[in-house]
C-alpha cells in the first residue's frame, strides 16, 4: 500500500491525543506509510487563514481553524443535532433547520479542497465518521479518482429513519462515491444496503460488493476493536491498583456495579438509573450490599439536549439515593468527570458487574475494555444492550433490552449471583473474541479491502 491519507474531524496532531486505540491504529499506519492527516485544529477564529502544517515522525498533519459560523452550522448543528440523533434513532431530538446543511456541505468541500492538491498516485484516503459523509463526493469533484475508504463509527439507521433526513438522497449519493464503506455491524451495513436497493435499484452482489449508480462499491462490517493486550496490562498497572484501592475504601466490602459512558442520550443513562432503582426495590437482599457507580463526564455541553440530560440524571440519582440510601450506604454514585484509562481499567477490574446499556451505539468500546480488564480467576459479568454494535460479537454475555428496566434489574441480580464457573466460562469466550478481533485486526481488515479495491 502507498501513503495513507487520513481525514477526521479531530486529528492526533497533539501527541497526547494518540493514547486512544483508534488514534494509535491510524497513527501507526501513517508512520508506516509516511502519510498525512487532515482535520480541524480545534480553534475557532474570526477569519480562517492558511492551514497549519505540523510534522512528526514522518507524518504531516494539516489542520484548519473554523469560523464561528462553521463551528456552529457544521459541528454543533448539522453533525451533532441532526445526523447524530437521527443515526441513533432519535428523530424526536433532531433540529432540522434551513441553513445548517449548507454549512456542513461547505466545510466538507473546503477540507476536500485542502486535501486534493496533496494527493499523489498510489495514495489511499481514509475518511472517518459522520462529520464527513459528503467528503467522497467533494474529493471526486476535486479530481481525485483513487481509492477512498470511509468508516462510520456510529450506527447507520434503518431506511425509514434515514429518510427522515431531508437531505438523505444527497447524502446517500455522496456516500456512494467512497470506494469502500465500513460499518460497525452487519445490521448497520444491511440498513445502508437495503436503502440503496429499495430506492436506487442497487444490486447486492455478495461479499460486500454493491452495484449502484453505474459503479461498484464495497460495503462491509468492520467491528472496531481495542488495544486488547495493552488494556489488560493497564488493568494491573500501579495507577489501576491505586484507583481500585481508592474505590475499595468507599465500597467497604460491597459489590460494585459500574457504568462508564460519555454523558450522551444514546447511552441510555436515565433508563439504567430506573433499572438500578428497581434492583433495590425488587431485590431487597441487594440493599446495603451493592453500590452502583456511574462515571459519565459531560460531553457537548453547548448542545441543549445534553444540558437537559444532566438535569434529568441529577434528579434520578437524588431520588434513588433519597429512597434507598442509609447512614452508611450510598446506593448510586454518579461522577461527572473523566479518569485516566489506567484508572478506568482498575475500576473495571474490581467491578462485579459492568452495565453497558446504550439505547443505540455504533460499537461501544467500554464493553471490550471491561472484558480485557478482568481477573481471569474471578471475572466480573458484562451486561450488554442488544442495541450496541458490540452485541454482535459479544453474544456470550448477558444481553438485555435497555428499555425493559424490570428485566435489566433482574439481569443485574442474576449477574451478581452468577457462580464463578459460569462467569469464567463466559469470560473466556468474550476474551478470545476481543483479543482476536482487536484494533490491529480491524485496521488490517479495512485496509486490505481498500487495497483490494484498487487492484
Ligand atoms: P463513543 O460514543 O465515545 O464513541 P465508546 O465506544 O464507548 O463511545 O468509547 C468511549 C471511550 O471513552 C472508551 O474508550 C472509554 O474508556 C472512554 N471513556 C468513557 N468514559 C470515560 C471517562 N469518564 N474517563 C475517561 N475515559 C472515558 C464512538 C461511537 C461508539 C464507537 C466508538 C469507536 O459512539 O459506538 O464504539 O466511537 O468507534
Amino acid at each position: 500500500m502507498g501513503r495513507l491519507i487520513a481525514i477526521s474531524n479531530r486529528t492526533a496532531a497533539d501527541a497526547s491525543a494518540r493514547a486512544g486505540g483508534l488514534a494509535v491504529a491510524v497513527w501507526e499506519s501513517l508512520t508506516a506509510t509516511g502519510g498525512m492527516w487532515f482535520g480541524w485544529s480545534g480553534n475557532i477564529v474570526d477569519e480562517v487563514g492558511e492551514p497549519e502544517v505540523i510534522k512528526d515522525e514522518g507524518v504531516e498533519f494539516v489542520v484548519t481553524d473554523f469560523t464561528e459560523d462553521e463551528h456552529d452550522g457544521f459541528y454543533l448543528q448539522y453533525a451533532n443535532r441532526v445526523i447524530w440523533p437521527v443515526f441513533h434513532y432519535r428523530v424526536d431530538l433532531a433540529h432540522f433547520g434551513n441553513t445548517e446543511f449548507a454549512t456542513y456541505a461547505a466545510v466538507n468541500e473546503r477540507i476536500a479542497n485542502m486535501v486534493v492538491p496533496h494527493l499523489k498516485e498510489g495514495d489511499s484516503v481514509w475518511v472517518h465518521d459522520y462529520h464527513f459523509l459528503l467528503m467522497g463526493d467533494y474529493l471526486r469533484k476535486g479530481g481525485w479518482d483513487g481509492p477512498i475508504g470511509f468508516f462510520l463509527h456510529i450506527p447507520f439507521p434503518s431506511p425509514e429513519v434515514f429518510m427522515a433526513l431531508p437531505e438523505h438522497e444527497q447524502i446517500a449519493r455522496a456516500m456512494c462515491e467512497f470506494s469502500v464503506l465500513g460499518f460497525q455491524s452487519e445490521s448497520d451495513r444491511s440498513n445502508f444496503v437495503q436503502y440503496l436497493v429499495r430506492h436506487y435499484d442497487a444490486v447486492d452482489e455478495g461479499d460486500g460488493w454493491i452495484s449502484v449508480f453505474g459503479r461498484r462499491i464495497r460495503a462491509n462490517a468492520y467491528p472496531i476493536g481495542i488495544e486488547a493486550e495493552a488494556f489488560a496490562e493497564a488493568s494491573v498497572s500501579q495507577r489501576a491498583m491505586t484507583a481500585a484501592s481508592r474505590i475499595g475504601r468507599f465500597l467497604g466490602g460491597r459489590q460494585l456495579v459500574l457504568g462508564v459512558d460519555r454523558m450522551d442520550y444514546s447511552k441510555g443513562l436515565p433508563q439504567r438509573f430506573e433499572a438500578v432503582g428497581k434492583l433495590f426495590d425488587h431485590f431487597p437482599k441487594t440493599r446495603g450490599k451493592v453500590s452502583v457507580t456511574q462515571i459519565a463526564p459531560p460531553s457537548r455541553s453547548k448542545v441543549e439536549e445534553y444540558r437537559d440530560l444532566r438535569i434529568q440524571l441529577d434528579e434520578l440519582a437524588g431520588r434513588i439515593n433519597g429512597d434507598y440510601g442509609d447512614l452508611d450506604w450510598i446506593p448510586l454514585r454518579y461522577l461527572a468527570r473523566s479518569y485516566d484509562r489506567r484508572e478506568l481499567a482498575g475500576l473495571y477490574r474490581i467491578a462485579s458487574v459492568c452495565l453497558v446499556t446504550p439505547l443505540r451505539d455504533g460499537m461501544n468500546l467500554v464493553a471490550k475494555e471491561f472484558v480485557m480488564a478482568q481477573d481471569p480467576e474471578n471475572p466480573g459479568v458484562l451486561i450488554l444492550s442488544q442495541f450496541a454494535g458490540a452485541a454482535e460479537q459479544l453474544s456470550d454475555t448477558l444481553i438485555v433490552n435497555p428499555h425493559d428496566s424490570d428485566k435489566v434489574a433482574e439481569t443485574i441480580y442474576q449477574a451478581l449471583e452468577m457462580p464463578l464457573e459460569e462467569r469464567k466460562a463466559r469470560w473466556e469466550k468474550l476474551r478470545k473474541t476481543v483479543v482476536e478481533q482487536d484494533i490491529s485486526w480491524w485496521r488490517q481488515k479495512f485496509l486490505d479491502d481498500l487495497d483490494a479495491k484498487t487492484d
